[in-house]
């Protein structure tokens, strides 16, 4: 009900307190199964300083849309790129939506196809029903990666791109976009590369000695990349990244907006009104952390992962999916859905839906966390 009379500050917040206390907190280490984290506090710095910036109209907010700008920049060298063309959106449907929008636009296809990984994130659903494009799924092989000779054998006169995901949401498995990129290049058509968790975390992970495919932009048929800074990238939601190789991308997807203070601007967001201050924030984190900072969290989230991976594997009655690729480790049971259950009981914030459980090594995920979860997963199991 709309209240008639307005309540004293402090009485709302308490209400408010009360009314959110049963969600679970990153930093009470509960949370296991979630891609985000914690924000970290230079960003809530930012967050809190810059909260009426409005990048939908970057007349008014001149110097945050120039920030936004750089912060593009930064992930487009990040991914390979000197100059690369993109926004910081709010998040990685958007940012995947946005790349198919651009190559449904820049295709002449009639009944439009696009081909994609049946590991591929919900969000391709969205930008299918929204856009009118058909969604062709390839096949996994055994590891989980997308069949390549599925792909190239699914390719019809109506199909607009290909994607192919680095960091899969369930088992954060990267595709061979190598090999995707010959086919894209043979075939003249543009690929997708959904980083929006690995691409804060393959970087890192390689430069530490991590044995993982080439990605981005380094490959030549690699068109756009989805990479989330609110994922790994430890800033506040919503902050996706969408980023595009060349401005040709942008064009096909911006429309005038004429009467705005800036001028006759350009929007390619789905969003009008939209944060500066996360785009803000994504800048800050970069600057603050560059390489190095990031490469200390993608080292100990990778270590934590591998020590995970190993006591998961000495647990009777358990096994893993596969070997973990990136900082996420997902497991079988006996009785999953009992074991969830119980698992959940007891506070834990995972889930089993895909028919195992997800374990993200974000960076709010300590030892003595998990040692917990093994501990009580154990004594699940034996009941
Ligand atoms: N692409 C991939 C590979 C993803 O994993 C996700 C999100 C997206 C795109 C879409 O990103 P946005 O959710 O930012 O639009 N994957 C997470 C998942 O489904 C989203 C998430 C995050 C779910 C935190 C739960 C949670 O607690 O697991």
């Amino acid at each position: 009900m709309f209240p008639d009379e307005g309540m004293e500050e402090e009485a709302v917040l308490d209400e408010l307190r009360k009314k959110t206390s049963r969600d679970l907190t990153f930093n009470s280490g509960k949370i296991l199964g979630s891609m985000c984290t914690y924000p970290h506090p230079l960003a809530r710095r930012v967050l809190s300083e810059y909260l009426d910036r409005n990048l939908g109209d970057p007349g008014l907010h001149v110097g945050s849309q120039a920030v936004e700008m750089e912060a593009v920049g930064m992930l487009s060298n990040l991914l390979g790129l000197d100059k690369g063309y993109g926004n910081i959106v709010s998040g990685g449907t958007e940012a995947n939506i946005l790349a198919v929008r651009a190559f449904r636009n820049l295709a002449n296809a009639e009944k439009p196809e696009l081909i994609l990984p049946e590991s591929a994130h919900f969000s391709f659903l969205k930008a299918s029903e929204m856009l009118g494009v058909k969604l062709v799924w390839a096949k996994l092989k055994e590891d989980y990666s997308v069949d390549v000779g599925d792909v190239e054998s699914k390719i019809t006169e109506n199909t607009i791109g290909i994607v192919g995901i680095a960091g899969t949401t369930g088992l954060g498995v990267v595709d061979d976009i190598p090999a995707l990129s010959d086919i894209a290049l043979d075939y003249g058509l543009p690929l997708h590369v959904d980083a929006a968790f690995g691409g804060f975390v393959i970087p890192f992970a390689r430069s530490l000695g991590y044995e993982l495919p080439d990605f981005d932009f380094r490959l030549r048929g690699v068109r756009s990349i989805t990479i989330d800074p609110h994922k790994m990238g430890m800033v506040p939601i919503p902050a996706g990244g969408i980023i595009f190789r060349e401005k040709k991308f942008i064009e096909a997807i911006s429309v005038p907006a004429p009467y705005l203070a800036g001028g006759k601007v350009w929007q390619a967001t789905i969003t009008g009104t939209r944060p500066g201050a996360n785009a803000l924030a994504v800048w800050a984190m970069m600057k603050h952390l560059g390489f190095s900072g990031y490469r200390e969290v993608v080292r100990r989230a990778m270590e934590l992962s591998r020590w995970f991976a190993g006591e998961i594997r000495r647990i009777p009655g358990v096994y893993l999916i596969r070997e973990p690729m990136l900082n996420i480790v997902s497991f079988g049971t006996r009785n999953l859905e009992k074991v969830e259950e119980e698992l959940k009981r007891r506070g834990w914030g995972i889930s089993a839906h895909r028919g195992y459980i997800r374990v993200v090594m974000m960076p709010h995920v300590r030892r003595e966390h998990l040692e917990e979860f093994l501990n009580d997963l154990k004594d699940v199991l034996t009941r």
